[in-house]
């Protein structure tokens, strides 16, 4: 009877955290105002409303192309445009792939995501990374891939192939995008992610903190998320890697509470979606990574590498978990 109670109060308050489409900007920026207390008992209602915040999603990176990308992104290592390049490498053999997600399902990944330093891929490629896909799920994964921009019928495609979700990101705000990246438009972005959506495949859509921006450009890029026509099911929150011999390898760091604020609005603004504190972890301290956990986040990569720079050691992860009483979430 109680049980029953609790459950309907729980679903009744749903409504104080409604799935929008609609936010305002003067919401978001009321969000980012509040004070510290205030935002994180919201964020931590939404996160209690919709999920179990003891379980984390667990991904497992692999960059299946890395580097001599022709596309200028001011964050990236992997662009040929910057000072100290990335050794060029091939498309990765299917059976080397398929040995690293075995290897990444053994340590407690639930999802393989392959990506490619690629401005979008060529066709022979596409069909090489659908071989992939249809390998690691066999092996019992779920897939994302990150190849870049693409049209309807590679979505299409990688859609055949079972591909369950495809990681595209906005990066930061409309405005400040312009400084980041000329080489693709913003609109070049939001048409890919339209894509994806039309070819029903899970979108995994978020950006970068630390890259110079303002609070301004952070409550652009989360309202252009949450106001998409549907959300992101994945949003990865990336700290900045400061990179050497990237444009952006001496970007003054974002505050940590920053940090952990945008979270917490991005949590309440996207309450039924995973919100993964993706790279930069190792900048973080395990202080700062429980504040995030505590803000909503509910969603990491695991493993010792990210794409192309070093991530946590597992068993770093594993122990946090374990003193939070924190658990790897198991496959949807
Ligand atoms: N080439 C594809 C593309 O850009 O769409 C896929 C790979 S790209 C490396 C995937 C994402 O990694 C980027 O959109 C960016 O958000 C993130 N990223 C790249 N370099 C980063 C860095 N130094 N720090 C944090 N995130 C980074
Ligand atoms: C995302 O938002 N972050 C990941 C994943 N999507 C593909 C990539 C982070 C890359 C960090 C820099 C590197 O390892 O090269
Ligand atoms: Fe290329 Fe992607 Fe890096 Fe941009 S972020 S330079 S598109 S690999």
């Amino acid at each position: 009877m109680l049980a029953n109670k609790n459950d309907s109060l729980h679903e009744n308050m749903k409504d104080f955290f409604p799935v929008r489409h609609d936010w305002s900007r003067e919401e978001i920026e009321k969000l980012f105002k509040l004070p510290f207390p205030k935002l994180i008992y919201q964020a931590q209602t939404a996160h209690h409303l919709y999920f179990d915040p003891t379980l984390i999603q667990v991904s497992t990176l692999l960059s299946i192309k890395s580097g001599g990308c022709p596309e200028d992104c001011a964050y990236c290592p992997q662009s040929a445009r910057h000072n100290e390049k990335i050794k060029a490498d091939k498309l990765m053999a299917i059976e080397e792939v398929l040995q690293r997600a075995q290897a990444a399902k053994d340590q407690g990944a639930t999802r393989f995501c392959m990506g490619a330093a690629w401005r979008s891929p060529k066709k022979h490629d596409l069909e090489t990374v659908c071989a992939m896909i249809e390998g690691v799920k066999k092996i019992g994964l779920e897939t994302c891939v990150t190849l870049g921009m693409l049209d309807k019928n590679q979505t299409e495609r990688l859609k055949q192939a079972g591909l369950d979700y495809y990681n595209h990101n906005l990066d930061t705000s409309k405005k400040h995008y312009e400084k980041i990246i000329s080489t693709r438009t913003y609109q070049d972005r939001l048409d890919t992610l339209a894509f994806i959506r039309e070819a029903n495949i899970k979108v995994c859509c978020g950006g970068i903190l630390g890259m110079n921006e303002q609070e301004a450009d952070r409550i652009d890029m989360i309202m252009t998320l949450a106001n998409l026509p549907k959300h992101p099911e994945s949003v990865p929150i990336n700290l900045l890697i400061r990179v050497k011999g990237t444009p952006l390898e001496n970007a003054e760091p974002i505050e940590p509470i920053d940090f952990v604020k945008t979270v917490a609005v991005a949590r309440i603004v996207l309450p039924k979606s995973y919100v993964r504190l993706a790279a930069g972890r190792n900048e973080m301290t395990p202080e700062m990574q429980t504040l995030c956990y505590l803000a909503g986040v509910n969603s990491i990569f695991l493993g010792e590498r990210l794409l192309t720079c070093p991530n946590p050691d597992k068993n770093t992860d594993l122990n946090l978990f374990k003193k939070l009483g924190l658990q790897i979430a198991p496959k949807l």
